[in-house]
């Protein structure tokens, strides 16, 4: 008789919580044992909201119980245990000396810095392709591969040709693309409007939040009224809830902003989709379904549907193409401080005001909150992109880097250079007002575009394209902007730039804006 196999180790980290994880898939129930940690390493490498941490704690015990039931062997180690681990090697390091194991299967993880920490150990690696995904990473490269520049629209176009998701043979269902012409309205109190699904936290879950409490209660956030869920039952769930409840109306006001109602008609499953209780695919087929089935209209599915199947897969492509580098890009070299107001600090502007608010209270914001309100402020208050980029990370309970880097450095700050985006994401305050009902409650004016009271992004917009004219003066997308901003009389820009100089002026001074 041969004697028995060495174990492996077989690393779960807090955003891989499947089965169907690369790593799970190609373990032996029989033979390996199931790393898993809560870890300092992890929680501190931005100080991540409470809800967040909360969230990843509870949905990763709740994993490894069902594993547990499944046969499988797990090797937990809570941040509080009377040995605790520091990192992810050290967990790995400290289960090899007691399983006398030497080898460890991973699945990539969605960070760089953590697949480096993971290639440095002296232990004996495979690190398997995260195929949680609809878009291989090998496809993603083989698509960029020699283009001059990356299009999210023309990727999402293949996509669809290739799952056959919203098709008619090759063409697209109902004639186009993207409907996204349709998806531009603004949004009025409803208050039948249902909102996500929010879920009773069970006792693991009250475990944890005590925990994080104790632990993190001096981290930006807010832990009370914790609802989300917090395994693939509930997250389930909170889809088919959406699916009933949101998606009908989701398409139409997805652009909007409303003081008071945070979720409007979004899904808010990004967060279940980042830590693996959903499956990408299997949503948009769900979705799809609404749609053929006649509850659900076509602007909204699209949009919905290219949101996880476009852009989500798109970025995460981007993310590992373009390297470890990627983090600290900043082309149009801004280096100002991201103003308190981003960790709830005082501030006049109502918009800023109401999507802080609601980020601190629930670890969410949806995609205009962050592109229009924080992201464009950031961009043109001149904010450095790396300090923008650890906001983003730490305050939203859906944000990986994979996800969270393209985004914000990319699509928002456009620190890459277009890399993601072929212009930079910036407007004045006629858009939010347009959008959203917060300049009715501001202490600005976004009538006003100089003088006093004029709107922030009334003065920063124009002093923003001015100051970085040489770049985006050529850029065909921006070309009218610039022709508007020459058409306008001398006087009146020399005072909006003046103006604008005096308010970065103010915001360096950390004073309140
Ligand atoms: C975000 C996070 C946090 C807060 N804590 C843990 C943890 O204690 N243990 C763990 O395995 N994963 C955690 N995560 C998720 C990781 O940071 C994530 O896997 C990497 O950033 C790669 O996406
Ligand atoms: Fe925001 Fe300007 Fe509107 Fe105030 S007036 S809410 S600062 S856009």
């Amino acid at each position: 008789m041969s004697a028995p196999q060495k174990p492996r180790l077989v690393l779960v980290l807090g955003d891989q919580l499947t089965p169907n994880v690369a790593a799970l898939k190609a373990a032996d129930k029989a033979r390996d044992v199931v790393v898993m940690a809560e870890v300092a390493a992890e929680t501190d490498y931005v100080p991540h909201h409470p809800k967040k941490i909360a969230f990843i704690f509870a949905a990763m015990r709740k994993f490894a119980e069902a594993l547990e039931k499944d046969g499988w062997r797990v090797r937990y180690t809570a941040l509080d245990a009377d040995d605790p681990v520091a990192s992810i090697p050290e967990a790995l390091l400290a289960a090899a000396q007691a399983e006398s194991a030497s080898a460890v299967i991973a699945t990539r993880p969605g960070e760089w810095r953590l697949i480096e920490a993971l290639q440095e150990m002296p232990l004996d690696l495979q690190m398997l392709e995260d195929d949680r995904f609809i878009c291989a990473q090998s496809r993603f490269a083989a698509w960029a591969d020699g283009r001059k520049s990356l299009r999210m629209e023309y990727f999402y176009r293949e996509m669809r040709r290739e799952t056959g998701l919203l098709m008619e043979g090759d063409k697209p269902v109902g004639g186009k693309w993207n409907f996204d012409h349709d998806n531009r309205k603004p949004a009025k109190p409803d208050m039948f409007r249902q909102g996500p699904k929010r879920f009773a936290p069970d006792a693991a879950t009250r475990a944890v939040l005590d925990l994080v409490n104790e632990r993190f209660s001096g981290n930006f956030g807010s832990l009370e009224d914790f609802w989300f869920a917090t395994d693939a039952q509930q997250a389930e769930e909170a889809l088919a809830h959406f699916l009933t409840h949101g998606l009908p109306g989701f398409g139409e006001t997805q652009d909007a902003m409303l003081t008071g109602d945070p979720f409007l008609n979004h899904a808010m499953i990004g967060l279940y989709l980042n830590v693996g209780l959903l499956d990408p695919l299997a949503v948009c087929r769900a979705a799809e379904r609404e749609y053929s089935a006649g509850r659900a209209p076509l602007n909204s599915v699209e949009g919905f549907i290219r949101q996880i199947l476009g852009w989500r897969e798109f970025v995460r492509g981007v993310y590992f193409l373009e390297g470890p580098g990627y983090v600290a890009r900043n082309v149009l070299g801004q280096g100002g401080d991201l103003p308190a107001a981003y960790w709830g600090g005082e501030t006049q502007m109502a918009c800023l005001k109401a999507a802080v608010a609601q980020t601190e209270r629930e670890a969410y914001a949806h995609h205009i909150q962050r592109l229009m309100v924080t992201g464009n402020f950031a961009l043109l208050a001149g904010v450095d992109p790396a300090q923008v980029h650890e906001w983003y990370l730490a305050v939203y309970a859906d944000a990986f880097e994979w996800v969270e880097a393209p985004n914000t450095l990319g699509m928002s700050q456009f620190a890459d250079g277009g890399v993601v985006g072929s212009k930079p994401y910036v407007s004045s305050g006629a858009y939010i007002d347009r959008m959203s009902d917060y300049c009715k409650g501001c202490a600005y004016d976004v009538k006003a575009k100089k003088g006093e009271g004029a709107c922030p992004f009334n003065l920063l917009y124009w002093h923003f394209l001015n100051r970085h004219r040489e770049r985006f003066a050529g850029n065909p997308r921006m070309g009218q902007m610039y022709r508007t901003w020459d058409r306008m009389d001398d006087a009146h820009c020399a005072q909006v730039l003046e103006e604008g100089d005096a308010l970065l002026a103010r915001l360096a001074a950390g004073e309140v804006v």
